[in-house]
């Protein structure tokens, strides 16, 4: 098979800590398949910043362009608070969003069933809970036009944000959703207000049109974001795929994410349009941040990097059986016991990055 180019930007914190876990899984997947991987690795973010004097390199965007996809870590910490607020470590994930056009952000919900402890959640609401939140990200309130703050005639002041989204928006993360359904339970649920927002009303017009011409075979269901919400906590496992956008995706993926209780564990992926060598442009990162407060302790979990990889293998590469295997490794660590600090509790072996990364290795091996 033709060999797959992968970009890996581990940048910043425990970003290259938890990396070169993955990248021991990725060898690991190319040792025992008939995949083939090139892997490149550059520098973003305050690496990149210290190396290159600015977040984000011409040269690292270019390759990011060239690649099947790219394995990102984290960015960001106190070393650079100081730089300008346009030369950020942030800048790097940001300008990689924009420069891609990765307009769709997926964040899935997992819940391994010895970690149902680490959530708030009673156990029986969320046990074997696999859920996925397909948000647009480059459009909507966060970006919609007129914006700003204004003050009136009379001396009131005025705060304007608007909610925009064309058809063309809707249709191409609509299809993000339909086409990443099939792959999964082949269910969408598609997320807005049409009840107050035009927006909304347009939103669920051009999802149920694209559904009848293009997507019949996925079961589409649609709800108030209001609902969702209360949905999400009382009855989360009725959920496959969620369409929704910008500002609800936000909050309700960070709903979604605490119901499993433990940020070292979660995956995500933000996506493109297909190109016209048929790439489609996908960046993967564990949701969780650069953290700085024990960077270079060596007890960072790199569970949320590997299930990044496991995501990429799955979503870009078309490897259902092997990103399962993946996942799989993982789940079979947490059974044992092992936990590194962010998921400890009473009983667990108490292990670091190394050791979780070598175990899930042991996993894979057997
Ligand atoms: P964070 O996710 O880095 O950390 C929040 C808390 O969770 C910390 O206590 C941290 O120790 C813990 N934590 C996070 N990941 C963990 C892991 N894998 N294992 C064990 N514990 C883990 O969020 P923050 O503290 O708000 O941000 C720190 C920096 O990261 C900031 O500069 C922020 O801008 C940046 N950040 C970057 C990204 C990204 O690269 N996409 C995302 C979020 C935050
Ligand atoms: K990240
Ligand atoms: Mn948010």
């Amino acid at each position: 098979t033709k060999e797959k180019k992968i970009l890996t930007l581990a940048g910043d914190g425990i970003g290259p800590e938890v990396m070169e876990q993955a990248l021991h899984v990725l060898d690991w997947v190319q040792e025992n398949s008939d995949l083939s991987f090139s892997v490149e690795k550059d520098l973003v973010g305050g690496a990149s910043i210290d190396a290159n004097g600015v977040p984000l390199t011409q040269e690292v965007i270019a390759k990011a362009k060239a690649a099947d996809a790219v394995l990102f870590g984290s960015v960001g910490g106190p070393k650079w608070d100081k730089v300008g607020f346009d030369k950020r470590p942030e800048v790097g994930i940001i300008g990689l969003r924009k420069e891609l056009g990765l307009f769709a952000n997926l964040r899935s919900a997992i819940v391994f069933d010895s970690l149902i402890g680490a959530s708030t959640v009673k156990p029986e609401v969320i046990q074997g809970l696999d859920l996925m939140i397909v948000r647009e990200s480059t459009g909507g309130v966060y970006f919609g036009e007129p914006r700003g703050i204004e003050t009136l005639p009379d001396g009131t002041r005025k705060g304007v944000n608007t909610e925009v989204y064309t058809s063309v928006e809707i249709e191409r993360i609509a299809r993000v959703a339909f086409e990443l359904a099939r792959q999964r339970q082949n269910r969408v649920c598609s997320v807005e207000k049409c009840n107050v927002m035009e927006s909304g009303l347009l939103w669920k017009e051009v999802v149920t049109e694209l559904h009848q011409k293009e997507y019949s075979d996925v079961e589409l269901s649609h709800m108030l974001a209001d609902n969702c919400a209360m949905q999400l906590v009382r009855n989360p496992k009725q959920f496959d795929t969620i369409l929704t956008g910008n500002l609800f995706g936000d909050i309700l993926s960070d709903l979604a994410a605490m119901l499993t209780g433990s940020l070292g564990m979660l995956p995500s992926a933000t996506l493109g349009s297909r190109q016209a060598n048929g790439v489609i442009p996908a960046l993967y990162e564990p949701i969780h941040g650069s953290a700085p407060d024990i960077a270079g302790q060596g007890k960072a979990n790199p569970l949320a990097q590997i299930l990044s990889l496991a995501m990429m293998l799955r979503y870009s590469f078309d490897q259902q059986a092997i990103s399962e295997k993946v996942v799989h490794a993982c789940e079979a660590v947490l059974n044992q016991g092992l936990r590194t600090p962010d998921i400890m509790s009473d009983g667990m072996k108490l292990v670091g990055t190394e050791d979780m990364g070598k175990a899930v290795l042991v996993e894979l091996n057997k």
